[in-house]
C-alpha cells in the first residue's frame, strides 16, 4: 500500500493522502479511492490499467482526454441534461504535467475525478432505476453524437467483434481437453446453436445499414452513478472502453446487465431471466434522448443486439474458462462458467420472449 501511496502523491499538487482503498468491482483494472486532506475536492480514483488488455495505455489516455474535453465543452455552454448535473470522469495530471505513471514495476498508472455524492448498484432494484440507466446511456450517446468516431482510437481491437470471439472460441476449443462436465456440455451446445448469429451487427455494419459512431464499450449498471439523495442518473464512468462502434453494442450490453434482476454475478444461473418491465423502463430513459438521433434502421436492430450481446458475453466468458481464465479475474476456477452460464440462461430467457421485446420497442419509438 506504500508504494501506492506514493504513486497516488504523484497525482496531488497540495495536500497529503489521507486514505487509499480499493474500490468497486472492476474484471479487468485495479481501482482504488484516494482521500486527500486539505484540499477542496477530497477524492480520486486512482487506476492500474491492465496491461494484458490495454495494450496501448497511452491510446486510452488519448481518448479519455478528447472524450472529457468534448464532454465538458457540450455541457459547459447549454447543459442538455435540462438542469440536472451529468459528469464523466475527467484525467488528472501529475505535478509534471503527465497523464500518467509508470512504477518501477512498469505498472501503468493514471488517476481521475470522482464524482461526487453519487453511488453505483451492480444489479437494477426497480423500473424508475432502470428508467436511469436508460437516461444515462442516452444521455452519454448524444453528448459524444457530434464527435467524429474517427477522432478516437481503436484501442481494443476486435472488442465487441462477435465473429472475432467465436474464431476465438473455437481455437481454444480445439486446444482443450479437459473433463466435460454437464455444465460445460450445456454451453457447447448452446454456442453451436447460435453460431449464425454472431455476425448480425457487424454485417449490417459491412452493409452500411449501421453507421459507426463514438460508443462506451461498457455501460453496465454500475458503470451509471446515480445521486445519493435523488436517485438520479449524473454520470457515465469506466470509459477505458470509449473507441468508434456501434452504439447498438452499448444498448445491448445496457440492457444484458440491466434486465437481468439477479445480476451477472448471481451463482443461482437457473433462475436467471430478462425482465420486459425493466427493459421497457430503460429504453423509455434512453429514447427520451436518443430518439433525436436514432435512424429507422437502427430501431430494426435493437431486438438483435439486446440478443446478441448476452450471447457475445456469455462466449466470452465461456471461452475464458475454457482457456483457464486468462482474460477476466475469476474468484475461484469454474468462476468464469457461471458467469458464463448466467449470461447464457438470459439470452435464452430473451429469445423466448422476442415478440414481447419487439412489441416494446414498436411502442416506444
Ligand atoms: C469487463 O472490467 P469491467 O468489469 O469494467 C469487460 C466488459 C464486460 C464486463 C462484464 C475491457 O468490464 O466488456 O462486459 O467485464 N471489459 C473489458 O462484467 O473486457
Ligand atoms: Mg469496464
Amino acid at each position: 500500500m506504500d508504494h501506492l501511496v506514493g504513486v497516488a502523491e504523484q497525482f496531488i499538487s497540495q495536500g497529503q493522502v489521507l486514505d487509499l482503498r480499493e474500490y468497486g468491482h472492476g474484471n479487468v483494472n485495479d481501482t482504488f479511492l484516494v482521500t486527500v486532506e486539505g484540499v477542496a475536492e477530497p477524492y480520486f480514483i486512482l487506476q492500474r490499467l491492465n496491461p494484458w488488455v490495454f495494450r496501448r495505455p497511452e491510446l486510452v489516455m488519448g481518448n479519455l482526454r478528447i472524450v472529457g474535453d468534448h464532454v465538458a465543452r457540450r455541457l459547459a455552454p447549454a447543459p442538455k441534461s435540462g438542469g440536472r448535473r451529468f459528469e464523466v470522469p475527467l484525467v488528472l495530471l501529475t505535478r509534471e504535467g503527465r497523464d500518467h505513471v509508470i512504477d518501477p514495476g512498469g505498472s501503468f498508472w493514471r488517476a481521475l475525478s470522482f464524482i461526487d455524492a453519487a453511488e453505483t448498484f451492480d444489479t437494477v432494484k426497480d423500473t424508475g432505476h432502470a428508467r436511469e440507466v436508460g437516461y444515462a446511456l442516452g444521455m452519454f450517446h448524444t453528448l459524444l453524437s457530434d464527435l467524429a468516431p474517427d477522432r478516437l482510437a481503436d484501442t481494443l481491437p476486435g472488442f465487441h467483434l462477435t465473429p472475432g470471439y467465436l474464431a476465438h472460441y473455437d481455437e481454444v476449443l480445439e486446444r482443450w481437453g479437459a473433463r466435460r462436465s454437464p455444465e460445460v456440455n450445456y454451453g457447447l451446445g448452446f454456442v453451436a446453436e447460435r453460431r449464425a448469429l454472431a455476425p448480425v451487427l457487424e454485417d449490417a455494419r459491412a452493409q452500411g445499414r449501421l453507421r459507426p459512431r463514438p460508443m462506451h464499450g461498457d455501460p453496465k449498471v454500475n458503470n451509471v452513478m446515480l445521486d445519493t439523495a435523488t436517485g438520479q442518473a449524473v454520470g457515465m464512468v469506466d470509459l477505458d472502453t470509449v473507441k468508434p462502434g456501434l452504439v447498438h453494442y452499448d444498448i445491448g450490453d445496457c440492457l444484458r446487465s440491466g434486465c437481468n434482476p439477479q445480476g451477472e454475478e448471481t451463482g443461482d444461473w437457473e433462475m436467471v431471466r430478462f425482465e420486459p418491465e425493466l427493459c421497457r423502463a430503460m429504453l423509455q430513459g434512453y429514447l427520451s434522448l436518443a430518439r433525436d438521433f436514432l435512424t429507422e434502421t437502427d430501431y430494426a436492430y435493437l431486438y438483435d443486439a439486446i440478443r446478441l450481446l448476452a450471447f457475445e458475453l456469455g462466449l466470452r466468458f465461456f471461452t475464458d474458462y475454457l482457456a483457464g481464465n486468462v482474460y477476466f479475474k475469476a474468484r475461484h476456477p469454474e468462476h468464469n462458467l457461471v458467469r458464463a452460464l448466467v449470461q447464457f440462461k438470459l439470452t435464452e430467457s430473451i429469445e423466448s420472449q422476442a415478440t414481447a421485446i419487439r412489441a416494446i420497442i414498436r411502442d416506444l419509438r
